[in-house]
């Protein structure tokens, strides 16, 4: 009987909601491009797909896996990235990231990183990351200031 009001009442079912954190690296004045790495949390009920990213400080934000080929390190641009109902996506150096290309300005540590993702069903999804070297204080949850 439950499955059968569940099954009966499609419309009401909730967009996913989609929470994004993440860092991006510090650049210096002459180099143009970035890479970020965010963790994003699928917490509704559906799967959904992130369509695209972009930032007022780049020209251009893309998702690039990374793949070693005959020890050659390559990157590839992600059209869309699928993520699963309940699934968690931790992007790392070395594999799945965000590159910003055409940046206006460097990025410098302690500073953050305004971005705005756009998701298939969850929509417009607008957050700002910690520019610092590594991901080892990043916030999990709670705020350590
Ligand atoms: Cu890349």
């Amino acid at each position: 009987m439950l499955a059968a009001v569940l099954i009966g009442t499609p419309a009401v079912a909730k967009a996913p909601t989609i929470r994004v954190s993440g860092w991006a690296r510090p650049t210096v004045a002459p180099q143009k491009s970035a890479a970020v790495y965010l963790s994003l949390h699928n917490g509704g009920p559906g799967s959904d797909r992130l369509l695209a990213i972009s930032t007022p400080v780049a020209g251009s934000a893309s998702v690039h896996s990374t793949t070693m080929a005959g020890g050659v390190m390559r990157m590839r641009g992600v059209a869309s990235l699928p993520i699963a109902a309940s699934q968690r996506i931790t992007m790392k150096p070395g594999g799945l990231h965000v590159m910003l290309t055409g940046l206006r300005a460097p990025l410098r540590a302690g500073q953050k990183l305004p971005l705005t993702l756009r998701f298939e069903r969850a929509g417009l999804v607008r957050t700002s990351v910690p520019i610092q070297m590594t991901a080892a204080s990043e916030d999990h949850g709670h705020h350590g200031h």
